[in-house]
């Protein structure tokens, strides 16, 4: 019987395999023309999201940006639904009507899957508000990327969150780049945590490479979050090895940078760290194949199912026809 730390490890090793080859079969249907429209994939940043929300109860929140595939994925949301969503079926989780920016599924408390940059910062505000007004306990967890930093949106989020002490945790994911403009060119002041110090909240950045660091450090301001004690601001640095979305072909990248960041691969190291702690070769194997057996039932699902009928072209919508 491995041990607890090696158990939580497999567990989160598992999920990002699932990621990662949810992700590689989405780019593939994209390229085959099922799924049509922005797609974003998170290849390369898995360790974040599964290390992060590890660290949550099941009555917790997850809100992401629209870079969500994985997010979903670790907060409990169905391979099936979500692949049927990006393949615009009936059967999706927004009933083929949101795509691949709008996953949202109340039933896992994952709040969405939001396509305008730092706007859901103030929503995750106010979902920690809610949670506070109800005597939920329920800590938020808030993703965004460091593209959304200077946007009003995060002030506004902050600023409350930190003046009412509310339970949510920030996380800037900060992947080096925003659509195709690094870091550099459009942050005056490079050190992200520096503003957390602005609203009166704890700021670290770390490195987001190992899942288990991501998951201790996210669990502490969890706890800090649970235990009334205010929000959080933590930058993890990342990195994506797409395009910002699937029709970049991500030219601006200097020479090099993405085969130097692929050595430092979150499955690589995860993978490194099990076989160390005894886990074989085969058991890793065996894990890779049933990751592909989801993702494969998924695909067909989603191959399958029906597109919404024409009849419910103005459903769901504020204003009818
Ligand atoms: C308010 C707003 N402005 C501009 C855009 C266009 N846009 C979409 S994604 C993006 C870049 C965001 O980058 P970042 O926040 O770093 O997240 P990443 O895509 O790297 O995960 C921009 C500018 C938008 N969706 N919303």
């Amino acid at each position: 019987m491995p041990k607890a730390r090696t158990r939580k490890l497999l567990k989160f090793y598992e999920q990002m395999l699932l990621i990662r080859r949810f992700e590689e079969a989405a780019a593939k249907a994209y390229a085959g023309g099922k799924i049509k429209g922005f797609c974003h994939l998170y290849i390369g940043e898995e360790s974040v999201a599964v290390g992060a929300i590890g660290a949550l109860e099941s009555n917790d929140y997850v809100i992401a940006t629209y870079r969500e595939h994985g997010h979903a994925l670790a907060k409990g949301m169905q391979p099936n639904a979500i692949m049927a969503e990006l393949f615009g079926k009936e059967t999706g989780c927004s009933k083929g009507m949101g795509g691949s920016m709008h996953l949202f599924d109340k039933s896992v408390r994952f709040m969405g899957g939001h396509g305008i940059v730092g706007g859901h910062v103030a929503v995750a505000t106010g979902l920690a508000f809610g949670s506070r007004y109800q005597r939920e306990r329920a800590v938020t967890l808030c993703f965004l990327g460091e593209g959304a930093v200077t946007i009003g949106g995060f002030h506004e989020g902050l600023s409350m969150a930190s003046l009412w002490k509310l339970p949510v945790v920030f996380i800037v994911e900060n992947n080096l780049y925003s659509m195709g403009t690094p870091a550099y060119r459009h942050l005056a002041q490079p050190d992200i945590t520096l503003r957390a110090d602005g609203y009166g909240m704890p700021g670290h950045r770390i490195d987001g490479g190992d899942v288990m660091v991501v998951n201790e450090t996210i669990k502490e301001a969890v706890n800090r979050a649970r235990s009334d004690e205010g929000p959080s601001l933590i930058e993890v640095i990342t990195y994506r090895y797409r395009g910002h979305s699937m029709s970049d072909p991500a030219k601006y990248r200097p020479e090099g940078e993405l085969e130097a960041m692929k050595q430092k691969d979150p499955l690589l190291i995860s993978s490194a760290q099990l076989l160390e702690d005894g886990i074989t070769e085969e058991e890793l194997k065996s894990m890779d194949e049933n990751a592909k057996s989801i993702v494969s039932e998924a695909v067909d699902f989603a191959e399958q199912s029906p597109f919404p009928p024409i009849s419910s072209l103005h459903k769901y919508t504020y204003v009818s026809a």
